[in-house]
């Protein structure tokens, strides 16, 4: 139902639908009144703003783009178990013009480091780390996602982990720390008199010129959680990183990250990372805090994206994936959809542009990454739980059934799995009394998938209603309105991943058209399968959210 052509401009809104004092049955029959009636009409974002529309995160900023880099061969004898490590990066940066080692715009930017992933490290065999004459440049991978981050006002790094990469153990913790050995550079190069160790590659072109109290790290693949690692290792000194994010990483240390919000893409059609081992960085985000999962965290599952097309040099190396997998999406585009959200997320949290959030949870699509299949997993911060995956006190009738499941691949998390075989089935839970007043909360959210089960449409979504019942009036909504539930994406190795992606229904769909339910009194929620007959779901996570 198009109720408003797309609005181009770039703004804040709320769409509102007004209704008249009599239910409409019938498209036919609806009537306005002409006035807002804030217990009936529908108002898309009751206390914040409804929805918003934003330059593509793609597109370049205002600043021109200063180029540069540095490198000192084997600066670091030791790093962790490693020796003779370089300190080398490629950056672009907020310019007063355009070019190779311009001066720096006026003011202190924010800092963003960005470290590969294990790949090769020679173009010529037969060589080590010391002796090899052409070494194969994984850091300027990125180079686009640096010049959309410079021209927004970011000094934007590419580090050079080449001492870390090619036949090494994983390393994490040494790429780690080599992300915070850069930061120590930056210190050093913005105010002389700290990390007194370090070179000032540039003659004090940047002195003055790093806003340290706005850092964000980002990786791919080891790099990925190395970033994490960065965060997590971050103890003495202590920087201010503000944003941890990730591409397609591994997980091998197991780290839990406390309160930062956290960002990771997960290419469905990974021929590396295959694990979608991200996935489980996700889940256990937040999760070890005093009240658990009081974070924000959000990921998105990229189908047909591959893991080396995210890097440049990599993709010209050679995909990882084969070409025939689902939804192939050709390197250039990939890189663009990767770029566009990195770029988005790393903007929410250095120059406040919380605009893209929206972008995170699933809610703007643009020119960059239109067309392809990605799907949002978000967690806000503000949210009153319903469900964390064990459907104790949820009572399944009309033939329906809900167990526990523990991980599902590539989750780390207890799910529900939610079957049903008839048109009757459904699921109720008498909502706790101090849960009641949802009216400060925006949506009900659930993170939720497809099985593998053949009771699932064959094709496309599957979709159920969600009823929620207050002052004695029930409204059922169907989801898939607001969020598709797909197919789980056909890994090309048959690998049977199913990652839950999240659903937001928006709690005044419950309201309007005289619907009457009492968003400050909601007693019953109610999951009705009455079409598709059968189906079979994995739930998480059900909550009123922002
Ligand atoms: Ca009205
Ligand atoms: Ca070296
Ligand atoms: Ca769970």
């Amino acid at each position: 139902m198009i109720i408003w052509n797309s609005p181009l401009t770039v703004g804040d809104y709320d769409a509102v639908v007004d209704f008249g004092s009599t239910a409409a049955t019938t498209a036919g029959t609806y009537m306005t009144d002409g006035q807002y009636n804030p217990l009936l009409d529908f108002l898309d974002g009751a206390d914040q703003i409804g929805f918003r529309v934003a330059r593509d995160p793609y597109e370049l900023g205002t600043f021109a783009i200063g180029a540069d880099s540095y490198s000192q061969d084997d600066f670091f004898a030791t790093l962790g178990s490693r020796t003779n490590v370089d300190l080398r990066a490629v950056i672009r940066y907020p310019a007063t013009t355009g070019g190779t080692g311009t001066p720096v715009a006026p003011g202190a930017h924010p800092l963003f480091l960005i470290e590969h992933g294990n790949h090769g490290f020679c173009r010529v065999g037969g060589h080590t780390h010391a002796t090899c004459p052409d070494r194969v440049r994984n850091h300027e991978g990125y180079m686009r996602l640096l010049e959309i981050l410079a021209s927004h006002g970011i000094i934007a790094v590419s580090i050079d982990a080449y001492d870390l990469t090619g036949p090494v153990p994983q390393l994490i913790p040494e790429r780690g720390q080599l992300i915070l050995k850069h930061i120590e550079l930056w210190s050093h190069m913005s105010n002389a008199t700290t990390f007194t160790t370090y070179p000032d590659f540039f003659s004090g072109r940047f002195a003055g010129h790093v806003d340290l109290s706005k850092i964000s790290v980002s990786g791919h693949s080891r790099g990925g959680e190395a970033s994490v690692a960065a965060y997590m290792l971050n103890t003495e000194p202590s920087f201010l990183i503000r944003a941890v994010s990730s591409i397609a990483p591994v997980d091998g240390q197991a780290y839990v990250l406390p309160d930062v919000p956290y960002f990771v893409i997960l290419p469905a059609g990974d021929g590396d990372v295959s694990s979608l081992a991200g996935a489980r960085i996700y889940d256990r985000a937040g999760s070890g805090l005093t009240t658990p999962d009081l974070t924000t965290k959000s990921a998105i599952d990229v189908y047909g994206a591959s893991h080396n097309f995210f890097n440049t040099v990599w993709a010209a190396d050679g995909d990882d994936s084969p070409a025939t997998r689902p939804d192939y999406i050709p390197a250039a585009d990939q890189q663009r959809l990767g770029e566009a959200y990195l770029a988005a997320f790393t903007r929410v949290h250095l120059t406040g542009e919380t605009v893209y959030e929206d972008m995170l949870r699933g809610r703007l699509v643009f020119p960059s990454t239109a067309g392809r299949k990605i799907y949002a997993v978000r967690h806000e911060k503000i949210h009153s739980r319903l469900m964390s995956g064990n459907p104790a006190g949820w009572t399944p009738a009309g033939g329906a059934s809900a167990t526990t499941v523990s991980n599902p691949s590539p989750q780390q998390t207890q799910v529900a799995l939610v079957a049903w075989s008839s048109s009757t089935g459904e699921l109720t839970r008498t909502v706790p009394a101090a849960q009641r007043d949802a009216s400060t909360y925006e949506v009900l959210a659930l993170r939720a998938a497809q099985t593998w089960s053949a009771a699932n449409p064959a094709t496309g979504s599957q979709d159920f209603q969600i009823e929620l019942t207050g002052g004695g009036k029930t409204k059922g909504i169907y989801i898939a309105r607001f969020y598709p539930l797909p197919k789980p994406y056909a890994h090309p190795y048959g690998l049977a991943h199913t990652l839950l992606t999240t659903v937001r229904i928006p709690l005044h769909s419950y309201i309007m058209n005289n619907a009457g339910v009492t968003l400050d009194d909601i007693d019953t929620i109610r999951f009705r399968f009455f079409s598709p007959s059968t189906g079979e779901l994995y739930v998480d996570d059900i909550e009123f959210s922002r």
